[in-house]
């Protein structure tokens, strides 16, 4: 099985979730963005988006759905909840949440500040777009007022998604605007083996050109 990742990218939860599985997987990394710095990557993905997935015939595009391919077709399910199980509406919305709401304005702080040529950066969307992201951060914050993880009382997905966000949003420099509830579980994430294994995978290699 083999991932296309870029540092810092949604990549990084596939794999985290590999790591947290025990499973092989192959990381290829690219210079971020590929569709400006790897052309040949648009031969993998006409859009130039990361990451891509390949296991055989198997070619996935989205990062929660490629971690729940992992789960389901090589982890027997593990990190994921059954629909008869009483946490599994917490999953769902806690699942999509981190991508669906999460993620975009990160990705708008991430074009605005960092991206664009400097005559096109935007500091007042940049600063509106992290207050959006901390003031989205609520309702992660009250579930977890009465526990460790999002769905239940065991580490899932749902943490993976959520918890690839607050990775993205310490790197654009916010966590110390989490709130102490949202600090101590990023924290709790961060000393988890499986994302220490990440994270140790993340860098990518700057390329002669990059
Ligand atoms: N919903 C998709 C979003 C994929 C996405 O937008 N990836 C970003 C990197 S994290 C990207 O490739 N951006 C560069 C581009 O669009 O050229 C997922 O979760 O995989």
């Amino acid at each position: 099985m083999k991932v296309y990742h870029c540092a810092n990218a949604r990549s990084l939860r596939v794999i985290w979730t590999a790591e947290e599985l025990g499973l092989d997987l192959e990381v290829h990394g690219l210079q971020f963005p590929p569709r400006a710095r790897d052309r040949a990557y648009l031969d993998v993905v006409p859009t130039g988006v990361i990451p891509a997935f390949e296991d055989g015939d198997v070619h996935l595009v989205e990062s929660i759905a490629i971690c729940e391919y992992l789960a389901h077709r090589h982890g027997g399910g593990a990190l994921t909840v059954a629909a008869d199980d009483p946490a599994w509406p917490d999953y769902l919305q806690f699942l999509h949440m981190g991508e669906a709401t999460l993620v975009p304005p990160l990705t708008q702080m991430v074009r605005y500040r960092m991206l664009e040529p400097k005559e096109r950066r935007l500091p007042q969307a940049v600063a509106d777009a992290a207050e959006v992201f901390i003031d989205r951060l609520k309702p992660v914050s009250a579930k977890l007022a009465n526990g460790d993880f999002l769905a239940g009382d065991r580490f899932t997905l749902a943490d993976v998604s959520v918890g690839y966000a607050l990775q993205l949003g310490a790197m654009l420099r916010l966590s110390d605007q989490y709130d102490p509830t949202v600090a101590a579980y990023h924290e709790r994430l961060r000393e988890r083996p499986g994302m220490i294994r990440a994270l140790s995978r993340n860098d990518v290699p700057r390329t002669a050109g990059g």
